[in-house]
């Protein structure tokens, strides 16, 4: 008999899972969903569509060669690729004023002012990820697609966003039920910003380290609920701070009508709620600030069962393990 671990419902060693201790172990966490890809789902804009599929390939081939310290590739967008982003910038434009967050708004306007943000060519992620590591330490590596939720998460940890590259097909530029740059840049970037806002990100991402399979859906759940789906209190109004809802302006418009049921974010009863990606939600639910959202969430992550706690220590940038049992 060898040496005997203690296994937990799924099989990894519960006091020792393996996960990424340090931004470059980043490297082994970008594992593919393959539910919405183009080549596979039949309901897919791009499914028929070849060049747009040779395209997407291409863009990905930038993900999977990337390691850890490269600059992110330039990709340098078609004019319909621009096209397509201008008309998704310009409904953002239309609609932020009014339901936006303040955040967003605040961010979206520096972004204009380094010319980041401009309607007529796509954002380079690298330009973008400067511009967040000197805004809050955040950084983008490219993804080739849709991420397991485990290593997307884990990622959070260390402050790093795993963004996808390609642009949605032309044909359905209001909505897409897969990620694409348009939804990273103009739904996530502007928050990811936000000093508060960042820290919630982190603290997600930390928590999610050597988690449950259970624990890992959990958290996903609430992720979705929050930094995709999130509505938000301010001076007694209803605004939008999920990523999914300011980079589509469908879903928008429809969030901010009387057809969804609004909830308040309680991380327990989020973290169980059943979602769907293929249509507009029918449930969202609302914070009162960033900050209610994060003592909320931290209570609640304390009664999770790992048995061990996790920190980062920004000087290394390293996460550091602490044995509580
Ligand atoms: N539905 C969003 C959009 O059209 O921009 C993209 C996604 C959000 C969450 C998952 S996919
Ligand atoms: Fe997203």
């Amino acid at each position: 008999l060898g040496s005997v671990s203690l296994l937990g419902e799924d099989n990894i060693s519960v006091k020792n899972p393996w996960f990424p201790r340090h931004a470059s172990d980043l490297d082994n966490c970008n594992h593919l969903m393959t539910k919405y890809e183009p080549d596979l789902d039949m309901n897919h804009p791009g499914f028929a569509d070849k060049e747009y599929r040779a395209r997407r390939k291409e863009i990905a081939e930038i993900a999977f060669k990337y390691k850890y310290g490269d600059p992110i590739p330039h990709v340098n967008y078609t004019e319909t690729e621009n096209k397509t982003w201008k008309s998704v910038f310009n409904t953002v434009l239309e609609l932020m004023p009014k339901h936006a967050c303040i955040e967003y708004r605040r961010v979206f306007k520096l972004l204009q002012e380094e010319d980041i943000f401009v309607p007529d060519r796509i954002p380079q992620l690298e330009e973008m990820s400067q511009f967040l590591q000197r805004q809050t330490g955040f950084t983008l590596r490219p993804a080739a697609g849709l991420l397991t939720a485990r290593d997307f998460l884990a990622s959070l940890a260390f402050r790093i966003f795993q963004s996808t590259q390609y642009v949605r097909h032309v044909n359905s530029p209001f909505h897409t039920p897969e990620p694409d740059c348009i939804h990273e840049l103009l739904g996530h970037m502007p928050l990811l910003a936000d000093p508060s806002f960042a820290q919630f990100s982190q603290e997600i991402g930390l928590a999610s380290l050597g988690a449950s399979d259970a624990e890992i859906e959990k958290l996903s759940t609430v992720y979705w609920f929050t930094v995709e789906f999130g509505l938000c209190k301010e001076n007694g109004a209803v605004k939008a701070y999920g990523a999914g809802l300011l980079s589509a302006y469908g879903e928008l418009l429809h969030a901010m009508s009387d057809k969804p049921e609004l909830r308040p974010f309680e991380p327990a009863t989020t973290a169980v709620q059943p979602y769907q990606d293929q249509e507009y939600q029918p449930i969202y639910f609302v914070a009162e600030s960033f900050e209610d959202a994060k003592d909320k969430f931290r209570r609640w992550v304390q009664s999770m069962s790992r048995p061990f706690e996790v920190r980062f220590n920004p000087h290394t940038g390293r996460v550091e393990v602490l044995d509580t049992v």
